[in-house]
């Protein structure tokens, strides 16, 4: 039976995790996934999270079945979270969201009902992008494409690119958005680009669907979710997949959401039915843990103030280490300018490193990073800044 199957690549992020646990190297520093690390090092486990966990080990309950769209405390959070809870959108019941295993189960959900919907569609992700976006689109039996978004020559947004490519997609191509810190660039366009690639949107029938992995690693929860009112205002119907991963430090417990929005109360209901299919014939429905904590901070005052206070501690930390490896780079004798990264925004920093310099930095300085010389900023720290800065000045 699987004599002729053949040996699949490895994910090219995960896999560098595999290389660097093997590196012996004691001044080795992980700088390839995108995970959040304290200044000592450490996954943090956020108090928020500790807090709601302790109450619910007070009061234990049984796991039953959650319904298949999830923890109706959850959905409505998020829904808060991603909209507003006094918008207009979510207050006529337009939206639809239904709990997810992470932000990639959100895309994979929209992915699955969109070939439904549209089985002829393309789909468009950014130049560079995530890759597992081409990955999970393409195995729900999309075409995808790309759109121009990353220079490298001037080291910023070919946003006239981007606009031209997005012009010229057909009608009804999905088009794959970051809704804030872009991964890998760490590029976001602006709130008046964004205006205008909202124009092209409704304009040519383009169905966006924005992955908002790292909401309130930008600039504030707010600020990076006003993207999405500002499609919503547009009129458009669009698709919004959240995860909780980063921004609850809950990576393993694989808490995300896809939300859709509709034109009216009855057709969000008609959606959320297809949803429901979607989530039934592939896990049937979500798991309890990572959800009810999740809803628990959201939907209390106190805990949520906590949380918001505990990202945005995480956010200023990985601004100060921008700023830091600026610095660094040039005490370490680095002479061309290397303030990009502190116009960089979220957990990833594109260098401009080649890759036969990533190469050297793993294998000469246990600093590990991808080969398109992407860096986890999230990662450095006041320990291992210096060596990181060093290590980089030599290569370059
Ligand atoms: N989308 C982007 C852009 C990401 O960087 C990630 C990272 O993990 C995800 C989606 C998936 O998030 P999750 O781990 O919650 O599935
Ligand atoms: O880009 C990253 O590093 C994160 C983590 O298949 C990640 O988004 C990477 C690869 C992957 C799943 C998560």
């Amino acid at each position: 039976l699987f004599t002729a199957v053949e040996m699949a690549p490895r994910d090219p992020i995960l896999g560098l995790n595999d290389q660097f646990a093997a590196d012996t190297n004691p001044s080795k520093v992980n700088l390839g996934v995108g995970v959040y690390f304290d200044d000592n090092g450490k996954l943090p486990l956020l108090q928020c999270v500790q807090a709601a966990e302790k109450a619910m080990m007070d009061k234990p309950t049984p796991r039953g079945y959650l319904p298949i769209d999830g923890i109706a405390a959850y959905d409505n959070g998020v829904k808060a979270l991603v909209f507003g809870a006094d918008s207009d959108v979510v207050k006529s019941g337009r939206v639809s969201t239904v709990q997810a295993i992470g932000g990639t189960g959100g895309l994979k959900i929209g992915a699955d009902f969109l070939k439904k919907l549209n089985p002829n569609a393309k789909v468009m992700i950014s130049n560079p992008s995530w890759e597992n976006h081409r990955a999970i689109f393409q195995n729900a039996g999309f075409e995808v494409v790309n759109y121009a978004y990353y220079d490298a020559a001037t080291r910023s947004i070919d946003f006239a690119g981007m606009l031209a490519d997005l012009n010229a997609a057909p009608a009804g191509t999905v088009v794959v958005l970051h809704a804030c810190c872009h991964n890998p660039t760490g590029y976001d366009i602006t709130a008046a680009q964004w205006d205008q690639v909202i124009e092209v949107v409704k304009a040519k029938n383009l169905v966006a669907f924005l992955d908002m992995a790292y909401q309130g690693f930008g600039h504030g929860i707010a600020e990076d979710g006003a993207v999405i009112g500002k499609f919503v205002a547009a009129g458009l119907n669009i698709f919004v997949s959240t995860s909780f991963s980063k921004s609850f430090s809950l990576y393993g417990e694989r808490v995300g959401a896809l939300s859709v929005v509709a034109n009216d109360k009855e057709e969000a209901a008609r959606v959320l039915s297809q949803l429901k299919i979607v989530i039934r014939t592939n896990y049937s429905n979500p798991p309890t843990h990572g959800g009810a904590v999740v809803a628990a901070v959201l939907n209390n005052p106190e805990l949520r103030a906590q949380w918001e206070a505990e990202l945005g501690e995480m956010r200023v930390r990985i601004k100060a280490m921008r700023q830091k490896l600026v610095d660094g780079l040039k005490a370490a004798g680095v002479t061309q300018d290397m303030s990009f990264i502190t116009t960089q925004i979220g957990m990833f920093s594109y260098s401009g490193l080649s890759k036969e310099q990533m190469i050297r930095l793993r294998s000469e300085f246990g600093v590990y990073g991808t080969d398109t010389g992407r860096m986890c900023v999230a990662a450095l720290n006041s320990k291992n800044i210096e060596h990181v800065c060093k290590s980089i000045a030599a290569v370059i």
